[in-house]
């Protein structure tokens, strides 16, 4: 059975678990990181020298970064909607996916770790308006893609969905004013839709 190494709680561990049970492959996750900790040991680095989760084992293959191993998953385990046939559509799936790496996570990190994991007295006002302002720009830049299509890639949902649907429910259940942003809110609901979705991404935030 493939194992993922990695706490629930992690976006990114989140990403590759919804992921495998979208395409109902059987996964077993290891709690490693944070709280757990594990990741800073010789056997783990071995695995992953970034000492960061998730890391996926296959067999014989081992493969970190989160995005990565969608896409893994997806090219060798999907089917239909989940597995893309031509090029295009890869690159086009993989252009959101590697958007929200390179582009929303910054500032939806700045977020989860300021509404989140820092205590409501020393919280920095500033860096948290302006991850605000800055996520906002880019989920506009998402809600104006979505306006003609009820999935990133079209009417299912698919691999390009995983990485910012997974930061969505952060977005959505952070305590901030949200913007008015109706396709992205249409969207994510959904995503609540669906058992796969709610099982892995929808955990707790504290
Ligand atoms: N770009 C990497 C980032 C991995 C990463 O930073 N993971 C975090 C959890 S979200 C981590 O390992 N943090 C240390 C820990 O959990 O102890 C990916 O997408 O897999």
């Amino acid at each position: 059975m493939i194992k993922v190494l990695g706490r629930a709680n992690s976006v990114n561990v989140q990403k590759v678990m919804w992921c495998a049970a979208e395409l109902d492959v059987d996964v077993e996750r290891v709690d490693i990181g944070g709280a757990f900790g594990g990741n800073n040991t010789y056997e783990f680095r071995a695995l992953n020298p970034n000492g960061s989760v998730p890391v996926l084992i296959d067999g014989d293959f081992v493969l970190w970064e989160s995005n990565a191993i969608v896409r893994y998953l997806c090219d060798h385990y999907g089917t239909g909607e989940w597995k893309f046939s031509s090029a295009q559509e890869v690159a086009l799936a993989g252009q959101w996916m590697d958007w929200y790496l390179t582009t929303m996570h910054a500032p939806m990190t700045v977020l989860f770790w300021q509404l989140i994991r820092t205590e409501a007295g020393v919280r920095n006002a500033a860096q948290i308006n302006t991850a605000i302002a800055e996520a906002t720009k880019h989920w506009a830049i998402l809600d104006q893609h979505l306006a003609a299509c009820d999935f990133i890639m079209g009417d299912e949902p698919s691999m390009a969905d995983i990485p910012l649907g997974s930061s969505a429910y952060r977005w959505h259940s952070m305590g901030f004013e949200r913007p008015d942003l109706p396709n992205v809110k249409a969207w994510w609901d959904r995503l609540v839709e669906r058992g796969a979705y709610c099982d892995n991404v929808m955990i707790p935030l504290t």
